[in-house]
């Protein structure tokens, strides 16, 4: 039952952000990023608050196993509908398919700080597929 869950429930969430996942511009190549922009060290690219529970929803061009650092998560739905077997527990990693949208929620507790997260895919990771987390 989601309610078991430590991440919360739809009704919690204090903030809900839309996250593209997708092949782009780098430089003069190309490169992978998250919401339009190539991963910058310096840039912070999602504050929260520590202990806020926040709904992602992500969408992908292409397969993007995506990761969030020291961030527990559960998969709320896939496609518009329930999320299917394979999506149930606490996650750190969800596939995104192409073109299909995957809604998650997390409470960001437990640490405060920077964090990161990604895509898994070595190669997307290198190539901008990150972005910047602040828990304030
Ligand atoms: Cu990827």
């Amino acid at each position: 039952m989601a309610s078991d869950l430590p991440t919360g429930e739809r009704s919690e969430a204090r903030e809900i952000r839309d996250m593209s996942f997708g092949v782009g511009q780098m430089g003069s190549g190309h490169g992978w990023l998250i919401g339009d922009k190539v991963f910058a060290p310096a840039r912070t690219d999602v504050t929260t608050r520590l202990g806020d529970i926040e709904i992602w929803r992500l969408i992908a061009d292409v397969h993007h196993p995506v990761h969030l650092h020291l961030v527990g998560f559960t998969v709320l739905s896939r496609g518009g509908g329930p999320p299917p077997p394979h999506d149930a527990g606490l996650k750190d990693t969800v596939a995104l398919n192409p073109g299909e949208a995957v809604e998650i929620i997390t409470r960001l507790d437990g640490y405060r700080g920077r964090d990161l997260f990604s895509c898994h895919t070595a190669e997307h990771e290198d190539m901008g597929m990150m972005a910047n987390l602040e828990i304030t």
